[in-house]
């Protein structure tokens, strides 16, 4: 044991009327929720770098969290993996992911590096053993080094992307070996700064090939986890590829990967394509490819990527909906890419910052079952499109009437289609109820 967290002990559900400072108000993990533990529905993830890693830097001023693994190397790398398990147990959470540099030190060649991802991930790996934690997933970070400032897949020196290639080579066998249920992609500088000295086509050629490698080496290797793509619109790279799902979805389908691939969506990255998260969950779902999720939320004022945690539970609930109703999300789970503030300092920040999230996302979860089980909601859905379902409605749908028939259709019934309400207020009040 260490003593980073001396005096705390494991956080533990006492209900919303507990008056403890830190304990669970809502998330209570073995509660049965339609059919399912709550815990098995959200398979929470501790994020390495936002706990572990993260300085609490922003752009005025520098580090202003003292971990005393800071500045060790290899050997601060272990004190490192020690905490963060000590951490997984006091929050009790199953699942963690982790980028290669949030767990090792980078080396001076890709050799050197691997090399200390190698000793980090044995005793990682042993770690996981002894505790039952599992991994969600793991990503190379691609984006940190100044190696990486033009990108990495999509540099205009094939030797960016070869060394690249080996990097997540090398996250990717790592995450196979711990049994990690998914592999993650966010391209933060596949984009651009300026057109001025970019080749767009080129770019997304390289990007598509990257990819395809990946997934060639997963299948290799018998990786059966899910590849998924992140979606962020900007920040750092000004145009990033992976502007949103329906953009990551045109980009696999013009490169026939749609099939092997899906997204993993981050609430705070919808915000800032112009989107709600609902938005991108819906629309990923509706193409097959909603994955897992990445939780937080963004500062709404800065108009930036904040990864706050989530404490909006009405915005889970209508998350948690499009996730229920197709079936739960399978291999993924809900990472918190949310870090405290940096004035946040203390340990037990650490642990606060999370019970916010989970309890939001419990009360989100629970707001989504019992609107689903309510029923009238999804009724009042489909009572809309009812007309799609028989007669002139099907008929369009089926392909049997052209454009000509249909207008013959329009004069010879006498078709003059009246307005209906599109009873927003009604239905907001109704997802109030439940909230
Ligand atoms: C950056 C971001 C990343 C990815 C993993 O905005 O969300 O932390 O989740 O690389
Ligand atoms: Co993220």
């Amino acid at each position: 044991m260490t003593d980073f967290f001396k005096g705390l002990s494991q956080v533990k559900f006492e209900g919303p009327q507990s008056r403890s400072p830190l304990a669970y108000r809502h998330y209570n993990k073995d509660e049965m929720i339609a059919g399912k533990r709550m815990e098995d529905h959200i398979r929470p993830a501790i994020a390495y770098w936002h706990t572990f890693a993260q300085e609490g830097g922003d752009p005025f001023g520098g580090r202003t969290f003292d971990r005393p693994w800071f500045d060790k190397g290899l050997e601060g790398a272990k004190l490192k993996a020690e905490v963060a398990f000590e951490f997984f147990d006091l929050i009790d959470v199953p699942f963690f992911a982790f980028h290669d540099v949030d767990v090792a030190p980078e080396g001076a060649t890709l050799d050197e590096s691997n090399k200390n991802l190698r000793v980090i991930g044995d005793i990682i790996g042993q770690k996981m053993q002894q505790s039952g934690k599992k991994l969600l997933w793991g990503t190379a970070n691609l984006f940190s080094n100044r190696r990486y400032m033009a990108g990495a897949a999509t540099n205009p020196d094939p030797e960016v992307f070869a060394y690249a290639a080996g990097q997540v080579k090398a996250v990717l066998e790592l995450t196979h070996e711990l049994g990690g249920e998914n592999y993650v992609l966010w391209g933060g500088r596949e984009g651009y700064e300026t057109l001025l000295n970019t080749k767009i086509g080129q770019e997304q050629d390289q990007m598509a090939r990257f990819l395809t490698l990946v997934i060639e080496h997963a299948e290799k290797i018998g990786f059966t986890g899910q590849i998924l793509i992140e979606p962020k619109p900007q920040e750092p790279s000004k145009h990033q590829y992976d502007y949103d799902v329906a953009t990551v979805y045109g980009f696999l389908q013009k490169y026939g990967l749609e099939k092997k691939v899906k997204c993993n969506i981050e609430v705070g990255h919808a915000f800032l394509a112009g989107h709600s998260f609902e938005h991108e969950l819906a629309v990923a779902s509706s193409l097959g490819m909603l994955g897992s999720v990445d939780a937080n939320r963004n500062d709404l004022q800065s108009g930036w990527d904040t990864d706050h945690f989530p404490n909006n539970a009405g915005e889970m609930a209508l998350a948690f909906y499009y996730i229920l109703k197709q079936g739960g999300l399978g291999k993924g789970g809900f990472n918190f890419d949310a870090k405290v503030r940096r004035q946040s300092l203390d340990a037990a920040d650490l642990l606060h910052g999370h019970v916010l999230g989970l309890d939001t996302l419990a009360r989100g979860l629970k707001g989504a079952v019992a609107l689903i089980e309510d029923g009238e909601f999804d009724k009042l859905l489909d009572d809309r499109y009812a007309g799609w379902d028989n007669g002139l409605g099907q008929d369009i749908l089926g392909g049997k009437l052209s454009l000509a028939d249909i207008a013959a259709k329009v004069q010879a019934d006498g078709i003059n289609p009246q307005p209906r309400s599109g009873r927003q207020e009604y239905l907001e009040n109704l997802v109030n109820r439940f909230v």
